[in-house]
């Protein structure tokens, strides 16, 4: 069942060893921690993305088969800290492939609903603007929050991104339908 969904199509240090088929790729990226391996596990409903994986610079860009697309884990980013740089921030391969690679069309960026976007998080939305690619914003972790704080959350985040904010739950599946409708709007089947 090499086409199955979930199943690991390839793991890329450099463009060299990522897929040549063409196929639409979209990219779920996040700060370590955000819940971006849970979120993938959780929509494809099989364990597909490890939940712990090793920091640094050198994690790879996995592709994950689905219907004639691709789920794109891009290894978590880090603190900006005093840099605006991209390549400080993505690391070389991932700001490559984020500015570059042509068969990617939609970004979903998860992060803390807990939290609010940082530096990281705006240079996300500033790419995707920039490569006029399709971004939604999962905000996960909303099983932590009680019914008053996922108003108050939401509404924060949409005021500081400015476009779709879902808010998830990796945990008991809650908004897991809003960020499929959006993949779906893509022409994409999940
Ligand atoms: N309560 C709760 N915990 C979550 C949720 N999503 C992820 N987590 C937890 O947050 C931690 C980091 O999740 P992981 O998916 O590995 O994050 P990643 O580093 O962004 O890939 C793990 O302990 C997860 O179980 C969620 O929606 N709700
Ligand atoms: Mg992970």
């Amino acid at each position: 069942m090499s086409q199955s969904k979930g199943r690991l199509a390839a793991s890329a240090l450099s463009s060299l060893e990522m897929p040549r088929d063409g196929l639409t790729e979209v990219a779920f990226m996040g700060r370590s921690n955000a819940g971006k391996s849970s979120l993938i596990n959780a929509l494809l409903g099989v364990k597909a993305a490890h939940t712990s994986s090793t920091p640094g610079r050198t994690q790879r860009i996995h592709f994950y088969t689905m219907p004639s697309w691709y789920i794109v884990d891009l290894p978590g980013f880090g603190y900006a800290r005093a840099s605006h740089k991209a390549r400080e921030i993505f690391g070389q391969a991932v700001e490559d492939y984020l500015a570059h690679r042509q068969p990617l069309v939609g970004g979903v960026l998860i992060q803390d609903a807990r939290r609010d976007a940082e530096e990281e998080e705006q240079m996300v939305v500033r790419w995707a603007d920039s490569r006029n690619i399709l971004l939604v914003v999962a905000a996960s972790k909303m099983d932590r929050l009680n019914r008053a704080q996922q108003r108050d959350r939401h509404e924060k985040l949409v005021e500081q991104y400015q476009r779709p904010v879902f808010l998830v739950s990796n945990r008991t599946g809650e908004g897991l339908d809003q960020v499929r409708g959006a993949i779906r709007g893509l022409g994409l089947t999940i």
